[in-house]
């Protein structure tokens, strides 16, 4: 049992705690209490998370404001206060937790229908469009350049260049073909830069395990996992989805030839997303493809950046996990560079005016 459990101000005692979900950060509980309630226990990565102060002012100033626009108690996240009525607890090893009222939901790795996948976006879509009018510069970059794709590039180059685990040498093939799409795939962060596409409230991490969907009538209940919420570009988002969920293989696939983009996914994507989320600009909509390309590329580098480092970063489960990774979305951005001009297909037909 997680001692931790016991700092938060619950509904009952502490009774299970078991481990919870897929990510690959943060350690996530479920914690059940002898009065039958049910709440979410995380240990907050420090090596990814620096400061959890700002962390969860962020997290609690995006809820609330979602909050402040939605009537179902489920269509939100609420966070417990610890009984020092702050909203983590650090504990004698000096790691942060943060705990939240469990919202019992479906939380999907691939989605067991289109109209699942329609619903995330829908879920997502909604999210943007909610927090359009939310003062993005009063968020704190709990990551910096999270999403910058030419700084991902350049970390990946200083890897190679260091190779401290002598790895560089297994991996030329994918290296070649990730820095012949370096200069494309700095393509959204200089139209940010330029102020052709506009900086918006984004999640950062809209891959389908982030969206709770309602058991029943499997409509989107609301988006999990703020930590990433910050200022950054709708593309990025979207991508993401695209990326984790109109894959035909999981993430961290080993059968590459099963690895592909689903167009018929992709379609129910864009439709549900746009369905929700009126305040993209033409320009944005024109880029959809772009940003899941993009940003397909950008987390290859990073599971490469994390392979050639000795895998400090993500969580890994075998030795070659990072390598696995990286060959995967390697291969997902090699289909869908194929399926560009199906892709563009699609969005143009949605496309307003
Ligand atoms: C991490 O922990 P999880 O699975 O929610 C990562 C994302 C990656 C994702 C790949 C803070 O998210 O950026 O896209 O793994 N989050 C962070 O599965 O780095
Ligand atoms: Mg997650």
């Amino acid at each position: 049992m997680e001692q931790a459990a016991f700092h938060f101000v619950l509904r009952g005692n502490p009774l299970m705690c078991t481990d919870f979900g897929h990510g690959n950060i943060n350690y996530t509980f479920l914690v059940t209490t002898d009065a039958g309630y049910q709440y979410i226990l995380q240990r907050i990565n420090k090596h990814v998370f620096k400061n959890p102060d700002k962390l969860m002012q962020n997290v609690i100033a995006v809820s609330e404001h979602i909050r402040s626009k939605e009537s179902g108690a489920h269509n939100s996240l609420h966070f417990v206060q610890t009984d020092e009525g702050t909203y983590y607890y650090t504990d004698e090893m000096n790691r942060f937790w943060r705990c939240y009222e469990f919202v019992g939901g479906l939380c999907l790795e691939a989605p067991e229908s289109d109209m699942d996948f329609y619903e995330s976006a829908v879920a997502f879509g909604r999210f943007q469009e909610q927090l359009a009018d939310f003062p993005a510069d009063t968020l704190h970059e709990t990551i910096p350049n999270f999403h910058n794709t030419p700084e991902r590039f350049k970390a990946l180059h200083n890897a190679v260049e260091e190779d401290a685990c002598d790895r560089v040498k297994n991996v030329q093939q994918e290296l070649n073909y990730l820095f012949s799409k370096e200069e494309e795939a700095g393509t959204i962060q200089r139209l940010l830069e330029a102020g052709s596409i506009p900086l918006r409230v984004t999640h950062n991490d809209t891959k389908l395990n982030n969206v709770l969907l309602d058991p029943k009538t499997r409509k989107a209940l609301c988006v999990l996992d703020l930590d990433t919420v910050m200022p950054g570009s709708s593309l990025f988002d979207f991508g993401d989805s695209v990326r984790f969920g109109a894959a035909t293989a999981e993430e961290d696939t080993q059968e590459l030839s099963q690895m592909e983009l689903d167009l018929n996914l992709f379609e129910m994507y864009v439709k549900g997303y746009l369905n929700a989320c009126h305040s993209l600009s033409k320009r944005e909509v024109e880029l959809l493809p772009e940003g899941a390309i993009t940003i397909t590329l950008e987390l290859a580098s990073r599971f490469m950046t994390d392979y050639l480092e000795g895998d400090h970063y993500f969580k890994t489960q075998y030795p070659d996990h990072n390598l696995v990774r990286a060959r995967a979305q390697i291969k997902l951005a090699q289909d869908m560079d194929k399926k560009r001009y199906r892709m563009q297909e699609i969005v143009n037909k949605y496309i307003e005016g």
